[in-house]
């Protein structure tokens, strides 16, 4: 078995569902830099400056729990949270991803070569480079057997891997349920407004660019277990047809 057919069937008995794998050269001019207040995208290079091959995971989130975000502070009172509280949330399936992504750095760290998990390349646009699937009118990545049910990781490594080829489709043809069921109407074909987004509005309680009405809305239909935590929105990933059918999903 070759490197890189040890290495996928280790990504996979660690429970991801698609492994692609790209070279840096592939992933050039793919977005970088702020995204709004949200995350500051980089290149593989300014991950590991003497990457060779990027692979591409993508993880089943089958139920909306995984969707659970804690702030990483004690606020007793999330309407007063003012600046000066370091802002920093746990993500239940950013933590899962990295618990998962972590064996793969272990082989290959194992094998010899430098390697690293990123949550800060554009995750989207590299999958799509190493053919895991499209982005769809969501926005987001859309896969042959799971639709936009998977979350993404990235590993850089020295290992020169064998890379794969580009995703040519586009998996959402005529369909729209994304866009008409997006509450605040965030979406259009491929793009979206960050400020309507309600994952962006219930990350950012207290974003002025937040528009009131998307506010109200924050506040009647965003789930809050505890007062410290809250299920992000995924309406736009639950009214996706492909990969709808899968047995073991929960719909609440
Ligand atoms: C910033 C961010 C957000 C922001 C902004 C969303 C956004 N689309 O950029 C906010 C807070 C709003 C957000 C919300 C959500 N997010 Co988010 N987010 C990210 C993050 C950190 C970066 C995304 C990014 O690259 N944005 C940059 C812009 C430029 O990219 P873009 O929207 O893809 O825009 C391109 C397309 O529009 C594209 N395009 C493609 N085809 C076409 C065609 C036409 C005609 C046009 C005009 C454009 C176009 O052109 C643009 C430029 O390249 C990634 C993690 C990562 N490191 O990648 C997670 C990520 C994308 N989020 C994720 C998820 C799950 C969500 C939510 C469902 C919330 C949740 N429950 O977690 C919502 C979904 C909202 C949505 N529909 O996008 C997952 C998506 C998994 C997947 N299968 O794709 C990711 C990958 C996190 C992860 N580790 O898994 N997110």
């Amino acid at each position: 078995m070759t490197l890189t057919e040890d290495l996928k069937k280790h990504a996979l008995d660690a429970g991801f569902v698609s492994v692609g794998i790209a070279t840096p050269n592939m992933l050039r001019g793919l977005p970088h830099g702020p995204v709004s207040t949200v995350i500051n995208l980089r290149t593989p290079e300014e991950e590991l400056p003497t990457v060779n091959s990027v692979v591409l995971l993508s993880y089943y989130a089958w139920d909306k729990s995984f969707n659970l975000s804690v702030d990483s502070v004690y606020l007793p009172n999330r309407d007063k949270y003012t600046p000066k509280v370091p802002k920093e949330h746990y993500q239940l399936y950013y933590e899962v991803l990295k618990n998962k992504a972590w064996t793969i750095v272990d082989y290959l760290t194992k094998q010899g070569y430098e390697s690293r998990f990123s949550l800060a390349i554009p995750l989207k646009t590299s999958a799509v480079r190493c053919g895991l699937g499209c982005q769809g009118k969501n926005t987001l990545l859309i896969t042959p057997t799971h639709g936009p049910r998977t979350r993404l990781i990235g590993i850089l490594t020295t290992a020169e891997l064998v890379a794969d080829e580009t995703f040519k489709d586009d998996l959402c043809g005529t369909c729209e349920k994304c866009i008409t069921a997006c509450p605040t109407k965030a979406l259009e074909p491929y793009q979206i407004n960050i400020n309507r987004c309600l994952a962006y509005a219930a990350e950012e309680p207290h974003a002025p660019e937040v528009p009131e009405d998307v506010r109200k809305l924050e506040k009647k239909l965003i789930r809050r277990p505890t007062s410290n935590s809250y299920i992000e929105c995924s309406t736009c990933i639950e009214v996706c047809p492909i990969g709808k059918s899968l047995k073991n999903e929960t719909r609440t």
